[in-house]
């Protein structure tokens, strides 16, 4: 059983090098990337986020942890992509408009695309009208929407009205997630799932597409 306790502790502290060293020592114990993710790397940016509404920390502080993260996903990205396998079905993901957010909705990205999904990232900041042009030119199988900040979810429903006013609304699955993103609010805006973490949107989008 690996202690992700040191792990969690170098993202708070924004220490890049011994985060990526403690990574590389889970990988090298054959630890389930899940679980680096979630209850080392992830765990680690939640208690920033906490320390930053109790007024411990500030900007520069999340900025470090958010640097730490994603380069410690590019070590993890290798372990959990599958270029040989058959293409699932396609994805279009982004993080909605006024949300710079994108470490969460990049995971995702990365484990849909580790299953065999064909992921098209459509960064962050992203206007309804800009996922409505996606889903025309692209035909994706699945939307994906992240939300991060309170403010910019209702950038979610204002995207599945964008669809249905476009007429496409029938033609895609719409997904939403984030940290604030719950069930309820999924089911409220009228989108076909929601799931909390990387590992269930696997799950979820296979139901979607009938896998
Ligand atoms: C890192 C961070 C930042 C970084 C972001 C860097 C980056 N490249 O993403 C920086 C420093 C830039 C930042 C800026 C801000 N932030 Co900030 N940030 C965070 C922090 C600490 C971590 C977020 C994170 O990456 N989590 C780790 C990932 C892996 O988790 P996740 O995103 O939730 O994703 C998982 C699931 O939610 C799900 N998921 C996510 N997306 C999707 C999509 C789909 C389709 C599906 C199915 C699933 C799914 O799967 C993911 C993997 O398991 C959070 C705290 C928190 N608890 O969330 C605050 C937090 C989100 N930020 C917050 C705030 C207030 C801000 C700022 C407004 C601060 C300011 N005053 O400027 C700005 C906003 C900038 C903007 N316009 O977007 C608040 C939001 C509060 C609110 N009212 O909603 C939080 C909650 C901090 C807090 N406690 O106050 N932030």
């Amino acid at each position: 059983m690996i202690d992700y306790s040191a792990l969690k502790k170098a993202v708070i502290d924004g220490d890049d090098e011994r985060t990526a060293q403690l990574v590389k020592e889970a990988i090298e114990q054959h630890a389930d990337p899940a679980d680096i993710v979630t209850l080392g790397l992830q765990a680690g940016l939640v208690t920033v986020g906490e320390k930053f509404s109790s007024g411990e920390f500030f900007i520069p502080e999340m900025l470090l942890a958010a640097r730490t993260v994603t380069r410690s996903l590019d070590i993890i990205r290798p372990l959990v992509s599958d270029s040989d396998m058959i293409t699932a079905g396609k994805v279009v993901i982004g993080t909605v408009v006024g949300d710079l957010h994108d470490i969460g909705k990049n995971l995702v990205g990365m484990l849909l695309g580790g299953v065999g999904f064909d992921v098209l990232d459509l960064g962050t900041d992203v206007y309804p009208k800009r996922f409505v042009t996606a889903v025309m030119e692209h035909k994706p199988d699945i939307l994906g929407m992240s939300a991060l900040i309170t403010t910019t979810m209702p950038a979610m429903e204002a995207t599945i009205q964008a669809l249905e006013s476009a007429n496409i609304r029938r033609q895609v699955k719409v997904i939403v997630g984030g940290a604030p993103v719950t069930q309820h609010f999924a089911d409220q805006i009228g989108a076909d799932g929601y799931c909390s973490n990387g590992g269930s949107a696997i799950e979820l989008c296979n139901r979607l597409v009938g896998r």
